[in-house]
């Protein structure tokens, strides 16, 4: 690892300038709110704040605001646990899927709770699929039962219990006051309540969502912003034949 490496500052406009870019609401006008947001950023522990944009919303005012970060991190101290999916394409998934399944993978995707969030899900679910990449809807070895968005956890579960998915797909977006934990760790405690859990690979997705978070809180995989679908497709094919789940419901 070269020195460029190790020590990491961000960077604005020029190699360890350490300038972030940031927004934020402070619920007051102008011009208290500006002295506000300052020391907002100073106590960020950024320095030479810079306000780029404001605007005065009644009695909310919303700023765009650069400050410079003047330490570097060590990037040889920190300690990853990150899941490797291996990046296959739609038709070499679809190949590894013909020539070793024998029924199709049955898969019930949902946004829960409260959660009225749907473009993350629909963009890997959706046969149309993200970024030029086809979504699951598209593969012949899946059959999906998208339930939609804000599913109360009881109804998933009988969803669940009259569908026989092996693979449930569940999205959270929003993450005020933990919301998102609060959901998804019901969910996997119903689940292994009701003796559901074994019989499938129990997969979250959301922009906060990690592999490291997904596991604390009882699931199999967690995918966050920018995944792609066949990084989905991929990692469920693999684990179901690994955990041979298409024979785990009888
Ligand atoms: C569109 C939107 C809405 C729409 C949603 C419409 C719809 N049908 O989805 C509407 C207007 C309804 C809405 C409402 C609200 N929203 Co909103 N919304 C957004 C917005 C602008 C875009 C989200 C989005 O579509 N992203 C695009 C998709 C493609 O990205 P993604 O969700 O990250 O999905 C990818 C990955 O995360 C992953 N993924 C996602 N889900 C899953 C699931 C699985 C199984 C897998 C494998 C992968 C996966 O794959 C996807 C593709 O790569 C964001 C801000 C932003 N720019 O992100 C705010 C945002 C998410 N909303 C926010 C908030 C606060 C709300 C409200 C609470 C606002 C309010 N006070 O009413 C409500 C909540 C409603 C509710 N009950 O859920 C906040 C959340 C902040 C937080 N910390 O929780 C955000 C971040 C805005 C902000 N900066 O404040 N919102």
């Amino acid at each position: 690892m070269d020195e460029k490496e190790k020590f990491v500052k961000p960077y604005g406009d020029t190699q360890d300038d350490g300038i972030i870019q940031m927004s934020f609401t402070i619920p007051l006008s102008l011009p208290l709110s500006r002295e506000v947001a300052k020391r907002v950023v100073r106590e960020m522990g950024l320095v030479d704040e810079n306000i780029v944009y404001e605007k005065d919303i009644y009695g909310f005012t919303f700023f765009i605001v650069y400050g410079k970060f003047n330490k570097y991190i060590d990037t040889s101290k920190i300690k990853m646990k990150v899941e490797e999916i291996k990046k296959l394409d739609y038709f070499e998934i679809e190949k590894i899927m013909e020539e070793k399944l024998d029924r199709k993978i049955k898969i019930i995707a949902c946004t829960l709770g409260t959660d009225a969030h749907t473009v993350g899900l629909d963009a890997i679910i959706n046969a149309k699929g993200y970024n030029g990449d086809n979504g699951l809807e598209r593969y012949k070895g899946f059959e999906i039962l998208n339930l939609g968005s804000q599913v109360p956890h009881e109804f998933l579960i009988q969803k669940i219990k009259e569908f026989k998915p092996n693979v449930v797909l569940i999205s959270q977006t929003v993450t005020q006051k933990n919301i998102h934990l609060k959901n998804l760790t019901l969910l996997s405690e119903l689940l292994e309540a009701e003796n559901l859990r074994d019989k499938i690979l129990l997969i979250c997705g959301g922009y906060k969502i990690t592999p490291e978070l997904a596991h604390e809180l009882g699931y199999d995989m967690g995918f966050g912003a920018n995944t792609y679908p066949s990084q989905v497709a991929y990692y469920i094919v693999n684990e179901v034949i690994k955990r041979n789940l298409l024979n785990k419901w009888s």
